[in-house]
């Protein structure tokens, strides 16, 4: 039923379109429509001087009425692009605390009600060998051996997660690394109580977030695609 109703509401752009092809109305509708292909920061501000545009124009042709709807009818029914544009990622671990404590949905509900975009997921139980990879720069800490043989106890949901501010921001929604520091609000303030027990693990910087999405996923498991969300999270006035 609903495609019926695109398919009918697609034709009748399609025809208001090819109505208005020699109007100059066409090609503000194209301009609206790559605007999601060449990037979605400030996308809001880019369309309201085209809109504004189309509008005077209109006017001054005498057809008002109609004609301030196309551009953002076409903006809905054009094709959207399978690649958006990249923005920074961060690698975002439920560790097998999290996840044998039932924290999964929560957790990944908190970075999508934020507004930041899973680009990657899947659960894995890693080896010590892996873990010690993961946790190389702890190597010297008098628990890293124990630290390791632990996440690599059990499942552990590895995913990226994409946003303007997502590698810093993140590690606020987690919260400090020992719960008993951390904010209540947070992750780990909410839902841990010891920091050997703290459910989630962010990268702290650009370089580690490199390392890790590369050291968990190939690139391949990573899904570039725009969110129907992203016009709505961003934008400036
Ligand atoms: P982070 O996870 O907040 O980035 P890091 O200092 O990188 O914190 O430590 C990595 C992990 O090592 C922590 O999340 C925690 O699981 C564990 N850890 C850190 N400090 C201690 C400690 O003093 N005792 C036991 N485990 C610790
Ligand atoms: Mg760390």
């Amino acid at each position: 039923m609903s495609s019926q109703i695109y398919r009918a509401a697609s034709r009748s752009v399609r025809a208001l379109l090819s109505a208005s092809r020699n109007s100059g109305l066409f090609s503000e509708g194209r301009a609206i429509a790559a605007a999601p292909v060449t990037s979605f920061r400030g996308r809001l501000s880019t369309l309201a001087p085209v809109y504004q545009q189309a509008e005077a124009r209109s006017t001054s042709r005498g057809w008002v009425s109609g004609a301030l709807v196309l551009p953002a009818a076409v903006y809905m029914l054009q094709d959207q692009p399978a690649q958006a544009a990249e923005m920074e990622r961060t690698f975002i671990a439920i560790k097998p605390d999290g996840v044998q404590r039932g924290l999964v949905a929560e957790i990944i509900d908190r970075f999508e009600r934020k507004g930041y975009k899973l680009v990657a997921i899947k659960l894995v139980i890693p080896t010590k060998d892996f873990a010690e990879k993961h946790y190389h720069d702890l190597k010297e800490r008098p628990f890293f051996n124990g630290l390791c043989n632990f996440l690599s106890s059990g499942p552990v949901l590895a995913m990226v997660w994409e946003g303007e501010g997502v590698i810093k921001y993140g590690r606020k929604l987690i919260g400090a690394t020992d719960p008993q520091k951390s904010e209540p609000g947070t992750i780990r303030g909410d839902l841990a109580v010891v920091v050997g027990r703290n459910i989630i693990h962010g990268s702290d910087g650009p370089e580690t977030a490199k390392d890790e999405i590369s050291l968990w996923f190939k690139p391949e498991e990573l899904v570039s695609y725009t969110s129907n969300a992203e016009k709505w999270v961003y934008g400036s006035n």
